[in-house]
């Protein structure tokens, strides 16, 4: 046995030590023979896939649903050039990820893939290591995981092809990030600033809580159902966490621009409003139109002044959210706090977010042709809740987004740089994350064309995934900001393309579906096979969301 290994090999082992055990992947020179070395251990899952922007959007899905440092790798060069939308996607969402890539060969007067790839990286948001020094070539590996981990964003290791194969001893010494990570515990609330919430809520008469992805990883939603029973308040999400207080009777579902009319009228007219592990995003607050009157409390171990240009809260509880809460809760105390049932009828304003229809404007739906609204009522009705949802962009991401009964624990949607294209993807980064779970993907024909290729990744490893396409022969999102302008909308109309075809070509199977009656049919045909299947609703293109209407998916 050799007493030396290539470093390549070396790199692959310190993957291992970060616990991967599962990689996204488009070889080139720069990477394969790092990729070919990590695939030698059985334990590593490599899902090969047609685009090098597929390799990151995977990745940042898995991420997402497995709560593991996503990887990724592409080649140097035009690997890297390709990575641009989906690192700036999910340095956005604050998604840790580590992406292997070459980087041209360092001893090279020329190299034909030569391009600056530091400065295209950082620009995305993204971390960008120049791995050039063999000595601390290790070192780089556990300073990517390390930085992925506590600033929650995409890092790229740029390693150039032929150091990748110096030989080295083989007797590194690896230290992980796990290692390097202080373990100081979660944050503790300071007793005086717990006062201070205490005093806010005393004063409120009536109060919602919005927890976001914060609250979830804290464990804390119980103690938000908590704090809401005992102030008659209402409970909101943010979209991500969509789903959180599933079955909770005082919750009202999604704060922001895809809040239940419902919903909009309690924000209106709260004074209240609780923010545990929620950053109040642009979309959250409804460009700072939902709750103009409320007072702001905001809980999160990094609290925040301003978010998205806009000032959030004025007072802040520095802590993890189920610390901060359950001293807020003792704050409180055990006396019964002042009356609030003749403030509002709580639960009955959040039963409305559940019985009464989220939209009711009329639109003319031409025949052979499905509402999105009654589409949308019926999956939610015929559906299993306790398999993966997985939520698109574009237009039809209002009215999927409004589906009942599914938890946050089983929902994933990415969409904070507001990119389409990534939906095939996030649905085989979930499958990659939970394999025994069938995927519901719901998209549009825009947004799944963008990157059709990877039904080919999807049907090559068999996963379950049934893909829903809400197909109104458009680019959606464009037409009706077109037509709201009386400009000419040819450019984005592109009529219904045969999907169910396209996805038999790729070996799925698939159906169109022009009536909701055909959906139970096929769902237990879905159920007998799992064979990943596409089904092409055929939607209208005059149905206009709310959030559209009120012209909010345009910039301002
Ligand atoms: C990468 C990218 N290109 C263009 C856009 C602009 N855009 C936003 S929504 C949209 C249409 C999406 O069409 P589709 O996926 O069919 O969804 P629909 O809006 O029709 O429901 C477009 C082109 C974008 N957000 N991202
Ligand atoms: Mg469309």
């Amino acid at each position: 046995m050799s007493d030396t290994i290539p470093v390549y090999r070396g790199l692959a082992r310190a993957f291992r030590l970060e616990d991967v055990d599962t990689i996204f992947v488009l070889t080139g020179d720069g990477n394969m023979h790092w990729e070919a070395a990590l695939s030698e251990d059985e334990t590593v899952r490599a899902f090969h896939v047609w685009h090098e922007h597929c390799t990151v959007a995977t990745a940042s899905a898995y991420a997402v649903a497995s709560g593991k440092v996503g990887v990724a790798s592409v080649t140097c060069g035009p690997g890297v050039t390709q990575l641009m939308t989906a690192l700036a996607t999910a340095a956005n969402s604050r998604i840790p990820l580590v992406v292997f890539a070459g980087e041209s060969p360092i001893n090279a007067s020329w190299y034909n893939q030569e391009i600056g790839q530091g400065p295209l990286v950082e620009a995305t948001g993204a971390h960008y290591i120049a791995a050039h020094s063999l000595r601390r070539m290790f070192e780089y590996v556990s300073e990517a995981f390390y930085i992925a981990k506590t600033e929650r964003r995409p890092v790229v290791l740029g390693i150039p092809i032929d150091l990748q194969q110096v030989q080295i001893p083989t007797d590194i010494k690896y230290v992980s990030s796990a290692n390097l990570i202080p373990d100081t515990g979660p944050v503790m609330p300071h007793p005086d600033y717990v006062n201070r919430v205490v005093e806010s809520i005393a004063q409120a008469e009536r109060i919602i809580i919005i927890a976001g992805r914060g609250a979830q990883v804290s464990g804390a939603r119980a103690l938000c159902e908590q704090l809401a029973e005992r102030c008659n308040g209402l409970l909101a999400t943010t979209l991500p966490v969509r789903g959180l207080f599933e079955g909770n009777p005082r919750s009202l579902g999604i704060a922001g621009g895809f809040s239940h009319p419902a919903a909009r009228q309690a924000f209106a007219e709260c004074d209240l409003v609780v923010t545990v592990g929620a950053s109040l995003t642009h979309h959250t607050t409804d460009g700072g139109e939902l709750f103009p009157q409320a007072a702001v409390v905001q809980i999160d171990p990094a609290p925040q002044g301003i978010r998205h240009g806009q000032r959030i809260a004025r007072t802040f509880l520095r802590a993890d959210g189920s610390e901060g809460l359950s001293a807020i809760i003792k704050g409180l105390g055990n006396a019964p706090s002042h009356d609030r049932s003749a403030a509002w009828d709580a639960v009955s304003i959040a039963g409305r977010t559940r019985t009464e229809p989220f939209d009711t404007m009329s639109f003319d739906v031409q025949d052979g042709l499905l509402d999105p609204r009654q589409l949308v009522n019926e999956l939610s009705r015929v559906m299993p809740k306790d398999w993966e949802y997985v939520n698109g962009s574009g237009h039809n991401g209002f009215f999927t987004a409004q589906m009942q009964g599914v938890s946050a624990d089983h929902f994933t949607t990415i969409r904070e740089f507001g990119a389409i294209g990534n939906e095939l993807c996030y649905a085989i980064g979930v499958a990659a994350a939970r394999p025994d779970k069938p995927i519901i993907l719901t998209c549009g024909d825009g947004g799944f064309m963008m990157h059709a290729q990877e039904l080919d990744t999807i049907r090559r490893y068999n996963l379950p995934v049934l893909i829903c396409v809400l197909n109104d022969g458009a680019y959606g999102a464009e037409i009706h900001k077109l037509r709201a302008d009386k400009l000419d909308d040819s450019g984005s109309m592109f009529g219904r393309r045969p999907l169910a075809g396209i996805a038999k070509g790729f070996g799925l199977q698939g159906a169109t579906i022009t009536s909701l009656d055909q959906i139970v049919g096929l769902l237990e045909e879905f159920k007998a096979s799992k064979e990943p299947t596409l089904w092409d609703f055929h939607i209208s293109d005059q149905v206009v969301s709310p959030m559209m209407r009120r012209g909010v998916m345009r910039p301002k």
